[in-house]
Formats: structure tokens, sequence, C-alpha cells
């Protein structure tokens, strides 16, 4: 399909029916959270825009953000491509090797100069001039450089590229830095996680392509619509944490009853990101809901500080600098909740026994 020709006639030559196109706006709007009647807006809009050039550059990582990433159900990567975008590089998928490939990025580049968005997973090494990541001659941080000046706008996908992730944990033998220690002069949106949910890449991605804007923006550059609440707040197991009722060990009866697993590390509280509605694996699961804690990945430092299987209150993350205040105090009140209603509970069963 050329650049020229709208997604609603690209839609018609690929066979794809009006009643199919409605349901991914439907499912795209309701991710969204947008308000009702916008699925028919964001048809409307889609059915005469023209697919968009993005440019997805990947650097320090371990490539599971683009095996979220291809692994979205709704809306699916290959929906995305084939109906909303121009997806002219990267190297995960891209059928085009070595200086065929870095030519369709340039190419791609100098045509929709000033439009096209770019997309950026993993950290940007700035480490003896850059040396630790190079492509076909061009360090990381020259070639994102030099992309950036010609997007709209940069979405940084994981949090290797939102925080610097794991390549900026301590030591960090690279100087690894996040994408916008590097790009300072364009909008920067963090899709963190570690990886992050599929479907908040996607959601992000479709969210653009539709009304040419980044979604509203938390202090950190992470979309509200996905990281405007804790895992806490949104977690299955929350009423047991507020009746006091704690797994102490991974196979414990508190365990096997499904209870809060705040002390055995869970991050919960202090950790923004979708995944107790969106989930993982088509909205089967997620990591609390296969007795894990939460690790806490889509926060700046999650690895430095770790603590993973010991209780918030009593390490680093409850007074660490990236904490938020109203995050800080939500664990201390959380806390406090919960301790107040384990006296309760003791005090009726002491009434009870009288
Ligand atoms: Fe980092 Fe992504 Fe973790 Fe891996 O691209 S956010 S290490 S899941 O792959 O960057």
């Amino acid at each position: 399909m050329s650049h020229d020709e709208s997604i609603g006639e690209s839609l018609r030559k690929q066979g794809i029916s009006r009643r199919a196109f409605m349901k991914f706006c439907a499912a795209t709007a309701s991710l969204l959270a947008l308000p009702p009647g916008m699925a028919k807006v964001m048809a409307e809009t889609l059915e005469r825009a023209r697919r968009p050039s993005v440019i997805y550059l990947s650097y320090q990582e371990c490539t599971g953000c683009g095996e979220s990433l291809t692994r979205s159900f709704s809306p699916t990567l290959e929906n995305l491509i084939f109906n909303m975008m121009s997806l002219d590089y990267y190297e995960t998928l891209q059928a085009a090797a070595g200086t065929a490939a870095e030519a369709a990025r340039k190419t791609a580049m100098k045509e929709n100069w000033g439009k096209y968005l770019l997309v950026v997973d993993g950290a940007i090494p700035l480490g003896i001039d850059g040396a630790y990541c190079t492509i076909a001659g061009e360090s990381a941080a020259d070639i994102l450089t030099e992309a950036a000046k010609g997007a709209a706008a940069v979405v940084s996908v994981g949090t290797c590229a939102a925080f610097g992730g794991i390549p900026h944990a301590n030591p960090n033998p690279t100087g690894a830095v996040a994408v916008s220690a590097v790009v300072k002069d364009k909008p920067v949106v963090n899709v963190s996680g570690c990886p992050p949910v599929p479907e908040v890449i996607t959601g992000v991605l479709a969210h653009y392509l539709t009304f040419g804007s980044l979604p509203e923006l938390d202090h950190l550059g992470r979309p509200t619509v996905f990281f405007g609440n804790t895992i806490h707040d949104r977690c299955y197991r929350r009423p047991y944490y507020d009746e006091g009722k704690f797994a102490k060990t991974f196979d414990d009866e508190g365990a096997r009853n499904g209870w809060c697993l705040y002390e055995l590390g869970c991050k919960g509280p202090v950790t923004y990101n979708a995944c107790p509605t969106v989930k993982w694996n088509q909205g089967t699961s997620y990591p609390i809901e296969s007795g894990h804690g939460c690790l806490g990945c889509s926060e700046p430092d999650f690895w430095d500080k770790g603590s993973f299987y010991s209780a918030l209150s009593t390490r680093n993350w409850s007074g660490g600098t990236v904490l938020g205040a109203a995050a800080a105090a939500g664990v201390a009140i959380g806390v406090g909740a919960a301790v107040v209603s384990r006296r309760r509970r003791a005090q009726r069963e002491k009434e009870k026994q009288s």
C-alpha cells in the first residue's frame, strides 16, 4: 500500500469488512477507556487517515518487549501493521538486512521527515563514545539522535528505554541511559514494564495513530490510562490485604488460599501498571494470579531496589527516591489499615469467646 492511500481504501482492497473494522475500533476504544461513542469517531477518523510511517529502533535489551508486542491480542500488531501504520524499519520483523535495511530506514526518514513515529526499545549506552552498541558502524546514540530529529513523537517501549532498566542497573558498565536522556526536544511517552503488557504497547500506538497525539501522561511520562493505578489498587487479592491475611511462604495454607503476597515481597502497592486489568496471554492471568508477587518492573531502578522477596516496609522500596509521596503514603495507609483490621478481628474473636 502506498502512503497516499487512505486506511479505508486499503481495508476495502484487503477485503476487510466494515463489521470487522468496527469491532476492532470498539475493542481499541474500550482498551483506551475512551468515552462511549468514541469507537465511531475512531472509525471515521481512521477511514480517512493515511497510514503514518513508524520507525522502530532496538538497542540494549533482551527482545522481551518485541516478544510481548508480537503477542498482543487486541489490537494485534498485525492489525496495526496492516490497517493503521507503515512499519518501515524494525530489525526483529523486517525481511531486509544489512545495507538494504539501513537504506530503507534512511529513505523512510527522508520521505516522512517531521511526521513519522519513532519507537525505541532498549537503553542507550553512552560509555566510550557509544561504542558498546553500534549498527552499521554508527552508535546507538548517534542513530537515535538523528532519527529523533525527524520524528513527530517518540515512544519508549520497555523499562530499559523508559528508565534505563537492567542495562542501567549498578554497576552500569556501559553507561546505559533512558531514551529521554538523549532525546530532549521531542515528546517522549514511556511505556514501561520489563516487558510491558502487549496491549499497553499497541494501545498507545493505536491512540497516536488515531488521534495524532500522545495520551495523557503521568509525572514519569507514562500514559495514565494504563499507569494511573497501582497493581495493589486493582488486585483481586486486595480484600485479604485489608483483612490482614498474608501468605508467609509460597506453600503455606495462606498461599493455597490465595491470600495477599505482600509479606512475600510483592511490590504491587508501589507499582503502577495495567497487569491486573489487562492481564497477559489474552487476558488469562498475571504474576500475582499465578502465585508470585509483583517485582515492580515498570518502575525506575526496580532491579537495583531489588528485595524481591522481602516485604516492602522492610527495604528500600518504601522510602526510595522514585516513590511519589502519594505512593509511599498509600503503603503506609494500607499497612495501617491492615493492622487496624487485624486488631478489630482479634477484638471480635475475644468478644465471641467472652
Ligand atoms: Fe528491557 Fe525490552 Fe526488559 Fe527485555 O526491548 S524492558 S530487558 S523485557 O526487551 O528492553
